[in-house]
């Protein structure tokens, strides 16, 4: 597959999505995100891919709406560009039945932020920044952003994020709980990658119903989540891998697992 603004590469069953307009520092105009919803729809649905991995080109991971183009649009239309621009990528990540790695090489603004809040694991380079910026430019948080961050780091932490729109080091992401590594800059790349291919060979339909059953107890009380729990652990349960697994044990070596 080609596109025009982002890359898009997949290798040992890692899918990479790099944001690709650096001189703009990755900011999302309309075919960017066309692209990379495009690619994500591509992750959905080819087997082969068992992890992806969203990062920067350059020294940004992605500023958010492409303010230039925001300016030169209908202000009218703002809602229907949310619903057709950003909704959907978080709608995707959220719905693809495998794990998507954030990787935030630097500064993540806006709409850039909250796309990495809504993947499932976030790592980020030792120099990189996040920024609920969307305030400092007079608008709200959207990207699912009022949705997660509350839930990630509680109602006064979100608020003091998103209020006061100040940077906040990868290392106080890390110590707040949203980031599960932070890479020494040069170390970055390699730590990721390490990280995917790792993954990308885990029981993939697993991870899936891990990520299904996330997605549902966010909104259930404890009931609701022992009920999803019992019938996603006996689909878990009926899998090639969860078989793979426990012979492996038992056979005290190594699990071969094929995300079937
Ligand atoms: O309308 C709707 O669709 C509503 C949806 C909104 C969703 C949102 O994401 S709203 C939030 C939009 N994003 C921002 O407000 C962030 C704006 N950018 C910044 O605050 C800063 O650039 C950063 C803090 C991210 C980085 O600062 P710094 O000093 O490292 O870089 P810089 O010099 O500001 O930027 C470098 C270049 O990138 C520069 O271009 P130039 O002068 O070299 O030609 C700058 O204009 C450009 N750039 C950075 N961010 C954006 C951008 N160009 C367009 N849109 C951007 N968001």
């Amino acid at each position: 597959m080609t596109f025009d603004i982002i890359d898009f590469n997949i290798r040992e069953g890692v899918a990479t999505i790099t944001l690709n307009r650096p001189d703009k520092l990755n900011s999302f105009n309309q075919w960017m995100a066309y692209d990379v919803h495009t690619a994500l729809d591509h992750c959905m649905e080819n087997p082969e891919i068992r992890c992806v991995v969203i990062t920067g080109a350059g020294r940004a991971f992605c500023a958010g709406q492409d303010l230039e183009e925001a300016i030169a649009a209908d202000a009218a239309s703002i809602e229907e560009h949310v619903e057709m621009k950003y909704n959907p990528l978080v709608r995707k990540i959220r719905a693809i039945k495998k794990p998507v790695i954030a990787a935030v090489n630097g500064v993540a603004a806006g709409a850039g932020a909250n796309l990495a809040y809504c993947c499932d694991i976030i790592v980020a380079a030792e120099s990189a920044k996040f920024i609920q910026s969307f305030i400092n430019i007079g608008l709200i948080p959207d990207t699912g952003g009022t949705y997660f961050l509350p839930r990630m780091v509680g109602i006064h932490k979100a608020a003091e994020l998103m209020m006061l729109g100040e940077k906040m080091t990868a290392q106080e992401g890390k110590d707040l709980g949203i980031i599960y590594r932070v890479f020494p800059d040069a170390e970055f790349i390699n730590g990721t990658t390490e990280l995917a291919k790792r993954m990308a060979q885990m029981p993939t339909k697993g991870l899936g119903l891990i990520k299904k059953a996330l997605n549902m107890s966010l909104n259930h009380d404890l009931d609701q989540q022992l009920e999803v729990e019992r019938d996603l652990q006996g689909r878990a349960g009926r899998t090639h891998d969860n078989a793979e697994g426990i012979n492996a044990f038992l056979e005290k070596r190594k699990p071969v697992f094929r995300g079937e």
